[in-house]
């Protein structure tokens, strides 16, 4: 049984989660589960950022310290996890003791390893970013300074620590060369390697204009950058630096699950400072696209943040996890759109899905008194769909595990689609009257396609499908990936069904 590691980003805890947070973690989530379902050892992170300049001011326009203020806001996270059915085995927050210990530990390993040293920062910082830009990369408007992200940027300049990541470059390169699958997308790995191959500069780590940080060792009028501080979370659920931990045995993560914006931090900085300090970098990291509102950025200021706890009352959570994974390719931007969700919930979920189980499961509980008929070999006639459901576990799989989630749940439905042109086809409400022995091979090979579908969506949709595994009388023990391969005994025993969707009017 191999160990496998997701994370999502920690989230700043500057305010409220939105959909983009949701949707970082659900993908974690449903890698996690299927990796569950497939009988590896998982370990999922999810977490809060808690530091920094940008949570500071956020802490003091709220009138709190920043304590007080962090306890409140990680909260929410929490409780969005909870809400959104995230199965994370753990919940960093960056002002846990464990984690300052962690980042202290991996500040003194860079010393020893003479990777830092004490210099003078002058240039420009985007508190909304927490980033550093150089003199080519801003851009000016009516008199204001603008990062390319849009954030306003101002001049810093004071004592700072740097990290020597000009001299990582060459290795950095060298190391994307022999791990192609280290950046996902091909378009994500393509930019982070023209950046690097333009030169790295020397990191600026520490920061002495504010206090809310993690105090540098031995040089406490200095706070740790917060991506420094940030970055190090992944290591510090993993036990760092007591590699002899229970949980190191989960590094290095299989994948860093992270937004397009905070690509460069994930794949330059983070491999760099962990070979730095003689550590093996992460296996992966995906960065995937950016949802808007209706065609609009989705912001504060524009007042059309998507709370994904108020789309979980109004549509059901399942409905919501299916629809934001495959509506657009995980990578791509997305525009979300209450009618396209509408849109897939009926036509998929309610009608291709649920109106299969219910048709099958009805005909099973008046026509065969509600117990499994026997298991069958196919007729010719059955071969195509059984050839296809045999496959599909393997397919889902390799498509998860290359976080092509819209085209695992395409390849799902377009099984599903053909169960219900094989149920229209062999008519098993007709064959009542005609052949009741092929009526009970067709509803028993139509009970063995559901029991596949609900099996593979569970990590997607694990309310709904945990339901329908009950009504299709599979045990609580039969529900991974392996059980597939033992078929249910003749005379299972099925409860009425009751419908998995309720369609909404658009
Ligand atoms: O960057 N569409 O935290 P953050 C899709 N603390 N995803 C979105 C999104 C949108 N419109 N908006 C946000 C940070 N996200 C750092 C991370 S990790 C060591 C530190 C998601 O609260 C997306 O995953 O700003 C993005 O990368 C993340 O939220 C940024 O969250």
């Amino acid at each position: 049984m191999a160990t496998k590691y997701f994370t999502t980003p920690i989230y700043y805890v500057n305010d409220r989660p939105h959909i983009g947070h949701a949707y970082t973690s659900l993908a974690t989530d449903v890698t996690a589960r299927w990796a569950r379902l497939s009988g590896h050892q998982v370990f999922f992170l999810t977490g809060t950022d808690e530091h920094g300049q940008k949570v500071e001011k956020a802490a003091q326009d709220a009138g709190m310290d920043p304590q007080g203020f962090t306890d409140r806001v990680s909260q929410h996270f929490r409780d969005l996890a909870a809400t959104m059915g995230f199965s994370n085995d753990d919940f960093i927050r960056t002002t846990e003791p464990r984690h300052k210990a962690a980042c202290q530990a991996l500040w003194e390993e860079l010393v020893r390893r003479e990777e830092i040293y004490l210099g003078h920062y002058e240039g420009w910082y985007a508190v909304r970013d927490e980033a550093f830009y150089g003199p080519d990369e801003i851009e000016e408007r009516d008199g204001k300074r603008f990062a390319p992200t849009g954030a306003p940027v101002e001049w810093v300049r004071e004592p700072s620590y740097f990290f020597r990541l000009s001299k990582w470059g060459p290795w950095l390169l060298d190391f994307y060369r022999d791990n192609p699958d280290f950046i996902a997308p091909a378009s994500r790995r393509n930019e982070v390697m023209r950046f690097v191959e333009g030169g790295l500069q020397d990191l600026s780590i520490s920061r002495t204009s504010f206090t809310w940080g993690i105090p540098v060792p031995g040089d406490p009028a200095h706070v740790m950058y917060v991506w420094l501080d940030a970055l190090t979370n992944y290591i510090t659920a993993a036990g760092y630096p007591d590699v002899s931990a229970e949980r190191w045995r989960f590094w290095p993560a299989d994948v860093h699950f992270v937004g397009k914006d905070i690509v460069r931090f994930h794949a330059i900085y983070w491999p760099a400072f962990l070979a730095a300090a003689g550590l093996a970098p992460p296996r992966r990291v995906f960065a995937h696209g950016w949802w808007t509102n209706e065609g609009q950025k989705i912001s504060k200021s524009l007042g059309n943040v998507i709370d994904p706890l108020r789309l979980v009352e109004e549509y059901g959570l399942d409905p919501v996890r299916y629809f934001l994974l495959r509506e657009v390719p995980f990578g791509n931007d997305g525009d979300f759109s209450r009618a396209a969700l509408i849109g897939r919930l009926n036509g998929e979920l309610a009608d291709t899905l649920g109106n299969l189980a219910n048709r099958t499961l009805s005909l099973i509980q008046r026509n065969c008194g509600g117990t499994l008929p026997a298991a069958a070999e196919a007729a010719p006639e059955d071969a195509e769909l059984l050839g296809g459901l045999a496959s599909l576990p393997g397919r889902v799989g390799a498509l998860v595990e290359r976080q092509e989630f819209h085209l695992a749940l395409e390849a799902i439905l377009s099984e599903a689609r053909a169960a219900n042109g094989y149920i229209t086809l062999q008519a098993p409400w007709a064959l009542k009257k005609t052949d009741l022995v092929r009526m009970a091979v067709v509803l028993r090979h139509l009970h063995t396609a559901l029991r596949v579908f609900a099996t593979v969506l569970q990590p997607f949709m694990p309310g709904t499908m945990a339901a329908m595994l009950d009504q299709l009388g599979v045990s609580a023990e039969g529900r991974g990936l392996a059980a597939l391969a033992q078929p249910l005994p003749e005379g299972t025993a099925l409860p009425p069904p009751t419908p998995l969707f309720r369609k909404v009017e658009s």
